[in-house]
Formats: C-alpha cells, sequence, structure tokens
C-alpha cells in the first residue's frame, strides 16, 4: 500500500455524519489540528445520505433534531415539518459542512477496511479499501450505530429475478414501485414509516412481519411560522432542557404514575398523549419503563387503538404486539401505518405462524404459500452499534484485534474508549446512551468531551490515552445494572441486545441510565484528571 506523502495527520475522522462533521468542526477550527476526514458516501449525511426509503423521516422532532453549537445556524436554518423528512436532513448537514467549510477536509467514496495501532511510533495506520494508507495520532469513529445492514440469509436471494433493496442502503435514484407487486419484511421503525407511502405507489404491498409492534401517531405537519418564532426566541433554554433530559429530548416527563389514576382519568390522558403523538407519549407518566403493571395499562390501551383502527379483526389480532412490553423496543411513530391495512391493496402474513422457506425467481414461498412479487424490501434493521466498528478489521497495542476483544459483546469504557486501543475514540460507541437519546444532543456532548480530552493531552505534553481494562470491565458492569433497573431487557427479539442479528453475543449495549447522568459522569471523570485511562507522557 503506498502512503501518502507526508500523511501523519493529528487526527482522522471516520464518517461524515452528525458525529463527523462536528468533530471537524472542533478539531480543525476549533484546536487547530490537521484532520483528514473519510467518508464512503459520496457527501455528507451519515444515517440520512443512506437511508432515502419512502417515509424516511427522524422520530425526534425537527427544531430539537439539530445543533446547538452555533447561535448563528439554529437561528438562520427553517425546518418545513414537525418531523424533518431525509432529504431535508440532508439539506441541513449540507448547509452545516457549508457554513463551516468542512468538505473540503472529507474524501469521499472512501471506505475504511483496516486500522492498525502501530506502539512503537505511536500512530494509527488506517487503510482504506483501495489500499491506501494514511496515518494518525487520534483515531475518531464518527460511524453511526445503525449503520450496518442487517439482510437476512433467506435461501433463494441470489435466485430473485426482481429487483430486492435493504431500506438502509436505500438507491440515490429512488425505487419506482407503480404498478409493482411488492413485499416488504419487517416491521421496526423503519417498515413501519416505509408501508403507507409503498401502498400508496405499488399495485399491490404485502408485509411479512415476525413480531408485531407498538406505534403511536407521529401527527406530522408542517411547521407554522408563529412556533418557528417560538421555538428561536427560547433556544438556549429548549437546548438546556433537551441536555437535563434522560433522553435528550426537551420533554417534561409527567410526575404520575397511571395507577396512580382511577381508569377515566388515565384512559383521558392516553388519549390526550395519543392528540399530541410522537415519542411525547412516552412522557406522559414516570415509570411506564420501570413498572411492568405500569407500562401494561400504556400496552393496552395501545392494543385497544389498533383494535379499534384495522378494521378485519384477524388482520387486527396478528398486528397486535404481545411478545414485549410497550418501548422496551425502539418505540417506532407512524403517519397511518395501522390504516394502511384496512386499503384493498395491503395484505399482511405473520411469518411466526408461517415463516418464510425461500425466495424464489418470482417472489417468496412461506410454509404455506407462494407470493409473487417484482420487489422485496428489507426493512430488517442493522447490526446495531458493534456491526459497523467490526466491519473494519481494527488492531491495538500487542497485535489485538477489536473482534476478538468483544468476542463475547462489547466492552468500552463511558462508551468512548476500548482497553489496548490507545488514542482510538469511538463516538456513540456502545455503552454510550445515544442510541436512548435525541441523537444529536448525545453527539455534541462525546464531541465535546473528545475535544477537550485531546486538549487535554496536547497542553500536557501527553502521547496516549488508554482505557483500563478494570474502569471498562466497571463500566460495563455498571451498563447492565442501569439496564437491569429497567424494563428494557424484557424484549427478547431488540436489537439494544443484538438479538436481531443471528449468532450476535446477547449484550444489552447502550447505556439505560440517562444521558444527563451520563454526561455528568464523563464530566466528573475528566475532572478527577481522567480517572479510569491510563495517560503516557
Ligand atoms: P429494527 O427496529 O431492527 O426492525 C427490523 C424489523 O425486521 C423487525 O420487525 C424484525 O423482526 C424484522 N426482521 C429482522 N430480521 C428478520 C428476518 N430474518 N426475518 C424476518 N423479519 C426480520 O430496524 P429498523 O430499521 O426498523 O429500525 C432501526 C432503528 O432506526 C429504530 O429502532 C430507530 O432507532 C431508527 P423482529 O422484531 O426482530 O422479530
Amino acid at each position: 500500500p503506498a502512503t501518502l506523502p507526508g500523511a501523519a495527520f493529528d487526527a482522522i475522522i471516520i464518517g461524515a455524519g452528525f458525529a463527523g462533521l462536528y468533530q471537524m468542526h472542533k478539531l480543525r477550527d476549533g484546536l487547530g489540528l490537521s484532520v483528514q476526514g473519510l467518508e464512503a458516501g459520496s457527501d455528507v449525511g451519515g444515517t440520512w445520505y443512506w437511508n432515502r426509503y419512502p417515509g424516511a423521516r427522524c422520530d425526534s422532532e425537527s427544531y430539537y433534531y439539530s445543533f446547538s453549537f452555533s447561535d448563528e445556524l439554529q437561528q438562520e436554518w427553517d425546518w418545513s415539518e414537525r418531523y424533518p423528512e431525509h432529504h431535508e436532513i440532508r439539506r441541513y448537514l449540507g448547509h452545516v459542512a457549508e457554513k463551516f467549510d468542512l468538505r473540503r477536509s472529507f474524501r469521499f467514496d472512501t471506505r475504511v477496511a483496516a486500522a492498525r495501532y502501530d506502539a512503537a511510533q505511536n500512530l494509527w495506520h488506517v487503510t482504506t479499501q483501495s489500499g491506501e494508507t494514511l496515518s494518525t495520532r487520534y483515531l475518531i469513529t464518527a460511524i453511526g450505530c445503525l449503520s450496518s445492514a442487517n439482510v437476512p440469509a433467506i435461501p433463494g436471494l441470489d435466485s430473485f429475478a426482481g429487483q430486492w433493496v435493504h431500506t438502509g442502503r436505500w438507491p440515490a435514484e429512488g425505487v419506482d414501485f407503480t404498478g409493482k407487486r411488492v413485499g416488504l419484511i419487517g416491521t421496526g421503525s423503519t417498515g413501519i414509516q416505509a408501508t403507507p407511502v409503498i401502498a400508496a405507489q405499488a399495485a399491490h404491498l404485502t408485509v411479512f412481519q415476525r413480531t408485531a409492534n407498538y406505534s403511536i401517531p407521529a401527527r406530522n405537519g408542517p411547521v407554522s411560522l408563529e412556533f418557528r418564532r417560538e421555538v428561536k426566541a427560547n433556544y438556549a433554554a429548549i437546548r438546556e432542557q433537551a441536555r437535563a433530559a434522560p433522553n435528550g429530548h426537551p420533554f417534561v416527563f409527567g410526575q404520575q404514575s397511571p395507577l396512580d389514576l382511577d381508569e377515566e382519568e388515565r384512559r383521558a390522558r392516553y388519549e390526550a398523549g395519543w392528540e399530541q403523538g410522537g415519542l411525547r407519549f412516552r412522557s406522559i407518566f414516570r415509570d411506564l419503563l420501570v413498572n411492568r403493571a405500569a407500562n401494561d395499562t400504556a400496552s393496552d390501551f395501545i392494543r385497544g387503538k389498533i383494535r379499534e383502527v384495522v378494521k378485519d379483526p384477524a388482520t387486527a389480532e396478528k398486528l397486535t404486539p404481545r411478545d414485549h412490553p410497550f418501548a422496551t423496543k425502539r418505540p417506532p411513530i407512524d403517519s397511518f401505518y395501522f390504516e394502511t391495512f384496512n386499503r384493498e391493496n395491503v395484505d399482511l402474513v405473520d411469518i411466526k405462524a408461517t415463516p418464510i422457506e425461500a425466495i424464489t425467481p418470482d417472489g417468496i414461498q412461506t410454509t404455506d404459500r407462494k407470493i409473487p412479487l417484482d420487489v422485496i424490501v428489507f426493512a430488517t434493521g442493522f447490526d446495531a452499534m458493534t456491526g459497523a466498528l467490526l466491519a473494519i478489521d481494527i488492531e491495538g497495542r500487542d497485535g489485538i484485534k477489536l473482534k476478538d476483544a468483544w468476542a463475547a459483546g462489547p466492552v468500552t469504557y463511558l462508551g468512548l474508549q476500548v482497553a489496548g486501543f490507545p488514542n482510538l475514540f469511538t463516538i456513540t460507541g456502545p455503552g454510550s446512551p445515544s442510541v436512548l437519546t435525541n441523537m444529536p444532543v448525545a453527539i455534541e456532548q462525546h464531541v465535546d468531551w473528545i475535544s477537550a480530552c485531546i486538549t487535554h493531552l496536547r497542553d500536557n505534553g501527553l502521547a496516549t490515552i488508554e482505557a483500563e481494562p478494570e474502569a471498562a470491565e466497571k463500566w460495563v458492569a455498571h451498563v447492565n445494572e442501569a439496564a437491569a433497573a429497567t424494563l428494557l431487557p424484557q424484549a427478547n427479539s431488540s436489537w439494544y441486545l443484538g438479538a436481531n442479528v443471528p449468532g450476535k453475543p446477547r449484550v444489552f449495549m447502550p447505556y439505560a441510565g440517562g444521558m444527563a447522568r451520563y454526561a455528568g459522569i464523563c464530566a466528573e471523570v475528566a475532572a478527577r484528571g481522567y480517572d479510569g485511562f491510563r495517560l503516557t507522557p
């Protein structure tokens, strides 16, 4: 492999989504470091570069799914809808890249294949898929938690004569469903967003459901001028509220339990939450994620709504979730998902009752019938949190491979560093609260922390920072303890647990102790001189 002349950078950042863009700005413009960004896509956008499927939009509301670090930026940008659609988020990130002149520091169409720590030189050697090697002191991964597509190994997929696509690798030119018979596999957030939009275009849509899911109406709509003005006038307070919240959303959680109320009042609250829509529904009461009896009241309320909306009782029954309590898997929000099953051109196949046996040249064969299809859409999710990191062949000190260090599940300290991998920082890594949080809040905190850490190393003439193995083990124990204090581990098939990917170790990966609490812990660690990290001169 050719080494670029003089290519020892201070930092290499992998990824040009929210995390990579902000990290670039902080290190290059804030600290004046020489930084190279590497990005597999052809432009900035990250998650939103790849997820262009019909109906793809963010479940956080636009006014707070955005950067807070620049007041000028938040004052000048106008969102058009309550929940931003994928192309609007790409436009926003494109605007951020323009405004801070970030594109010139990234190489696009450049996928990183490997990274190896060289102790003698205290450098990371980063090799791209095309065989180039670049060297750097700090290596920062900003590669997303939901970026490694999970395409199930169904026999016969190669023989399919029609088109198949995974929602997380959607072709930029789009897919035309007009007049087509479409099969969609998967009913997580993605399948639930895509179903109504595809149904409206296709000749026929068959939804293949493995696990029935809860979903709350998003109540999407245009943002009024008035609302925009109010938000802009109050941005500082909104951001502060988001940072102080357990999940990075600027909501006030209800202080009551549904169990404190009588049936009528409880129902009235749920109805109000249902009308308000989106992830706000979950915050009506304080204990839905920690008390099973409280959760049952919410789960039952949603089951009742499904029965009200879906006209055919047999279909309604199949759509009714019974395998997990509400919100123990990431709760989807939708625009007319359940209503879509009242359409003439939509069918639901329960593949728990009648599993898919094979894909044939002309469709999908289940145990009881053959469904002819022109297009198959895999809304089957991601090898979350660890998939994208392990897709890079990362080798730390003494030849340890990340995949071996994590054979029994990911072990990080604060989700930010791995013992044995000096000067490697993993933004939104496993063990961080990022995926349980409104993502930009988590990302800004991680990037600020990493940037302050690098400043500390530079100012004190320190060569390396590396997590202590004991600190990482303790952190993993704390992550498990935090999950065990909630109902989250009760969902058997959740991607939080890695359960959606066959053979993946079952470990609860995100930190469920809350974003604000996590940020506090990170700040204390730094204040105590990077407690739990080994710093070497
Ligand atoms: P999810 O939430 O992981 O959902 C994937 C869906 O695909 C889910 O219904 C799965 O069923 C189903 N699935 C996965 N593998 C298979 C196989 N082999 N056969 C049939 N069905 C399968 O991914 P999304 O893309 O919807 O959402 C990811 C995140 O993006 C979301 O949580 C938000 O944070 C944004 P299962 O439930 O495992 O039985």
